[in-house]
């Protein structure tokens, strides 16, 4: 897939040209902590308060719109994908850290290779089953970082934590990071989520602090 990487390239060469690509990596190593954060060690629940109890049986996974293969996965379907384990510091924009979280699931890449995103694809909504709606650019869904997790620490993501499978968005705010989501839409023009509409920044960077929009 090749053809995908280069156009991704070049997506993100016209994006640094704008002076929008996302500074944090620079900051990143520098201070590992984002400004304004404290550390934690367990790992609080933050959600609208509905937590929809997913079986194996009723989940599934639509990827589609600006993509050449749209699919509809179960979950034995995704899980037969490739499987990848990472490591990665959680923030939250209520100001709590998490370090090293030991991940497993299925990356970002692996997901865009299988539907291939059509030219001029360039943002990314994940829609969840508890109404919840967050928004990405394409290039920090196609981050090396960014996962569909299932397990945390070695055991099943729970279903607080938006198990049987969520997203995992590192380098953003968590509210990015979609629980309990069951569509993935590619689109070419950006529509803001539930919090981006509702007073969050749109881009969410915490090492630039980006907690609201201006
Ligand atoms: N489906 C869904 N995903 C969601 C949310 C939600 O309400 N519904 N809340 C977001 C917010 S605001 C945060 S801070 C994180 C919290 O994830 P956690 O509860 O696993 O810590 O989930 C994000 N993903
Ligand atoms: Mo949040």
């Amino acid at each position: 897939m090749s053809g995908f990487k280069d156009k991704l390239i070049a997506s993100k060469q016209a994006w640094a040209a704008a002076g929008r690509l996302l500074t944090g990596k620079t900051a990143e190593h520098s201070e590992r902590l984002p400004p304004g954060q404290r550390l934690v060690k367990d790992w609080p629940v933050l959600d609208l308060g509905v937590q929809p109890d997913i079986t194996p049986q009723k989940f599934f996974l639509d990827i589609n719109g600006a993509v050449e293969n749209p699919v509809h996965l179960k979950l034995e379907e995704l899980m037969a994908l490739k499987q990848d384990e990472s490591v990665s510091d959680m923030h939250c924009v209520t100001a709590w850290s998490r370090y090293d979280n030991k991940w497993k699931g299925v990356s970002a890449y692996t997901l865009l290779e299988l539907v291939r995103p059509l030219p001029g694809a360039a943002h990314v909504i994940f829609h969840s089953h508890d109404g919840y709606t967050t928004n990405v650019r394409l290039d920090q869904f196609a981050d090396d970082d960014v996962y569909l997790v299932h397990t945390w620490e070695g055991e099943p993501i729970s279903r607080q934590h938006g198990g049987p499978v969520r997203v995992l968005i590192p380098k953003l705010y968590l509210w990015k990071s979609a629980k309990w989501v069951n569509r993935i839409e590619i689109t070419t023009n950006d529509r803001p989520g539930f919090w981006e509409r509702n007073g969050y920044n749109n881009n969410a960077d915490p090492w630039l602090e980006e907690r609201y929009s201006a």
